[in-house]
């Protein structure tokens, strides 16, 4: 039996970066709870980054990204970013019936490297997370980044807003779809054709991957490009077929973004972003705070004896949770 991890955060932290998974997986597990802890572990995350690579896989439902993911752990493995590098996944699936003790049920799926030390799969869920799904996948993100693991795997289902919104922030955004009528529109109509960098029409042992191939590149020359257009990959991804050129693409995407000096800029910008998800999460906290403690009750009370219309008391109650201060105006132009 390995020592039971220990609970201070820092603590953890020196243990995990010295390969204790338990210290790892206690970690994650604070992230995911939220509340102090977790901040604790978010703020050393933050200041000791790492230098991960991030890859998401992303599509709807059965579109085969596990299966996907699978194959391309032992491609990582075997000849990572710049040669063989340990991996880890973290599976991100709210409607996944298990929670922060998933590790064995995502070993079970993916039985081929449940002996492997150099691979570490975790699957999240967010429940009590401030913020949602939206800060908690990048603090543990960090947190695997920090304490070594030079590329993380993010496999999340794209639908709805905020999971699209999770999947767009990897360096290196995976679409999945499949072949048959409709599959390229319906991912489109999701919203994950605007965050793909790489597409990967998987099962593509089944008629229509010519179709699938042709609404995409439609959808694409619709689209107003930066420098990189998305390539499109087929796979099988339940034989390996089109993998190693689903990797090398990835790898391609990389080394494109490291040459146009953007992969730092849109870090920034995904950074930016959490910080602003950070701050409505915290608004709304305060928001729930300050109605819930009463502190608003004279001006909702004033709003529903009509003296004041909802907007004014919004207004009002914003001077109580938000005092004017030395923040410059909001609207002041840019
Ligand atoms: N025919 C075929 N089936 C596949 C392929 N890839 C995955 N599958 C199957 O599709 C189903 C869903 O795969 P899974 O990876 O769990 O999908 P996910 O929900 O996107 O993670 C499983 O039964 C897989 O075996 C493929 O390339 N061809
Ligand atoms: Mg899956």
């Amino acid at each position: 039996m390995p020592a039971s991890p220990p609970t201070d955060p820092a603590a953890l932290f020196e243990a995990a970066r010295g390969g204790n998974q338990a210290a790892l997986a206690r970690l994650l597990s604070l992230v995911e709870r939220g509340g102090p802890l977790s901040r604790a572990v978010a703020g050393l995350a933050y200041t000791t980054p790492g230098d991960a690579y991030t890859v998401g896989v992303t599509g709807a439902p059965g579109a085969g990204k596990s299966t996907l993911t699978d194959r391309l752990v032992t491609l990582a493995r075997r000849v990572g970013l710049d040669g063989g590098d340990r991996v880890a996944v973290l599976a991100v699936d709210p409607s996944s019936p298990y929670s922060g003790g998933a590790i064995l049920g995502d070993r079970v799926r993916m039985p081929s490297h449940a002996l492997d030390n150099g691979v570490y799969i975790r699957s999240m869920a967010t429940r009590g997370h401030l913020g949602g799904l939206a800060v908690a996948v990048p603090d543990a993100v960090r947190v695997l980044s920090s304490v070594g693991m030079p590329v993380v795997l993010v496999e999340t289902v794209g639908v709805g807003q905020q999971e699209v919104e999770v999947a767009a922030a990897t360096d290196t955004t995976i679409v999945v779809v499949n072949p048959g009528w409709g599959d390229a529109i319906q991912a489109n109509k999701a919203g994950l054709l605007e965050i793909a960098d790489v597409f990967v029409i998987n099962k593509a042992d089944r008629p229509g991957a010519r179709e699938t191939r042709r609404d995409l590149e439609l959808m694409l020359d619709l689209t107003e490009l930066g420098p990189w257009r998305p390539p499109i990959v087929e796979t099988v991804a339940s034989t390996g077929d089109g993998v190693e050129e689903l990797w090398a693409t990835v790898r391609q995407h990389r080394d494109h973004q490291i040459a146009h000096g953007s992969l730092a800029v849109q870090r920034r910008r995904r950074m930016e972003r959490e910080f602003r998800q950070i701050l409505l999460a915290r608004l709304s906290e305060q928001v729930d705070q300050v109605l819930n403690a009463g502190g608003v009750d004279d001006i909702s009370q004033a709003m529903l004896d009509g003296e004041v219309d909802p907007y004014v008391a919004a207004d009002r109650v914003l001077d109580r949770v938000l005092p004017p201060g030395p923040v410059p105006p909001v609207d002041s132009p840019d």
